[in-house]
């Protein structure tokens, strides 16, 4: 029996990163977590390419062209969508991780699902860095485990 695991050493490639702009806050943190956890598990910063978009709703058309571009060996997906009165957030968050599901599967590449939805900005902050850790850190930590399972899957 084979069992395959992707581990958290140097992968091999270039990274990039999608964020959105609006609760610019909240992504900057995500960015600086993620920068943080890639340099930290050896992924020098020339390795990586940092993308900008206004909202969360634009991440996915941006991350499929980056992830199709056969220059990334993962994109990272960092947003942060705030629950408000109206269903705007549903609309948002919802095709927000539907298009970052599609631009995986549509390309074979790991595009990196770290786009917070949260109830509150409170929610949102203590998952950017304060309470409850950094969630652009995890998804930093979840490209280089993707990048090294299938590298180990292709040979
Ligand atoms: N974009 C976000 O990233 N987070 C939000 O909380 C948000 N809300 O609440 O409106 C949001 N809206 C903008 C959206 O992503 C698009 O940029 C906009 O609709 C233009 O297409």
């Amino acid at each position: 029996m084979a069992e395959f695991i992707g581990d958290y050493s140097t992968p091999a490639g270039r990274f990039a990163i999608v964020a959105a702009r609006f609760n610019a806050l909240v992504t900057e943190s995500l960015l600086a977590g993620c920068r943080d956890a890639m340099a930290r598990h050896g992924v020098a910063e020339d390795r990586i390419d940092v993308a900008w978009v206004p909202g969360s709703f634009e991440i996915p058309v941006v991350a499929r062209k980056l992830a199709g571009s056969g220059r990334y060996a993962a994109v990272i997906c960092l947003g942060c969508v705030i629950r408000g009165e109206t269903s705007h957030y549903d609309h948002v968050a919802g095709q927000a991780a539907a298009g970052v599901m599609q631009a995986g599967l549509s390309t074979g590449v790991p595009v990196i699902f770290g786009i917070l939805t949260t109830d509150s900005v409170e929610q949102a902050l203590n998952r950017a860095g304060l309470k409850s850790g950094n969630k652009g850190a995890d998804a930093a930590l979840a490209a280089i485990e993707m990048v090294n399972l299938l590298s180990r899957l292709e040979h």
